[in-house]
């Protein structure tokens, strides 16, 4: 059980920093260039450039760290292709950004919580497009117990995690 956590953790770090690190760093032009779909934004100023490519360059170089401590440490854990080094950032990126996208659609402004769509919204993007790009990497190791552990485990941590970003004032709202 301990190993299945362990695994499902270290597998999708790279796709856990890309959201934090966009929070730190993001900023500036809008993805969207402030277009409007039916009165409303298509995604909202907190999907900008900045904070998407600061998010997917952060998780790349995680994932790139992880497979160096993987040949140090002993114990078998799973190692990044070159294709999951970037599925993983990318697609977790992309997978905020499509909530944003359906959360201005059902008329939520920007910043308003949306409780289960807000944190695994990067999960199902990260596994989404990494089950598309490396199939065999992703079947040998995201297995269903790992999925499992990924689902549940995944928005405890998120909340936690904003909780504590709240508190040092980089983010507006604890979740
Ligand atoms: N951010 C960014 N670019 C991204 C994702 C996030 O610049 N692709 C930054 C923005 O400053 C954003 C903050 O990180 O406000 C928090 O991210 P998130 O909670 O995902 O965005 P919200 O502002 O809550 O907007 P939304 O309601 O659209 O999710
Ligand atoms: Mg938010
Ligand atoms: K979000």
């Amino acid at each position: 059980m301990l190993e299945v956590i362990v695994i499902a953790f270290w597998s999708m770090l790279p796709a856990y920093i890309p959201n934090n690190a966009a929070v730190l760093f993001g900023g500036g032009r809008p993805i969207d260039g402030g277009r409007t779909y039916n009165g409303r934004r298509l995604l909202g100023d907190g999907k900008t450039w900045q904070g998407t490519v600061a998010g997917t360059l952060a998780g790349t170089v995680v994932a790139l760290v992880l497979n160096v401590l993987s040949t140090q440490l002993s114990v078998d854990l799973p190692t990044f292709p070159a294709t999951a080094v970037l599925t993983l950032p990318a697609g977790a990126m992309m997978g905020d950004i499509a909530a944003s996208l359906i959360k201005r659609r059902i008329g939520r402004d920007r910043g308003t919580a949306v409780p289960g769509l807000d944190q695994l919204d990067f999960v199902v993007g990260a596994l989404f497009l990494t089950a598309i790009v490396a199939p065999a990497w992703f079947s040998d190791t995201f297995t269903v117990p790992v999925i499992l552990v990924v689902v549940i485990l995944t928005p405890l941590l998120h909340l936690g995690l904003n909780v504590i970003a709240y508190r040092f004032d980089w983010k507006d709202e604890p979740y």
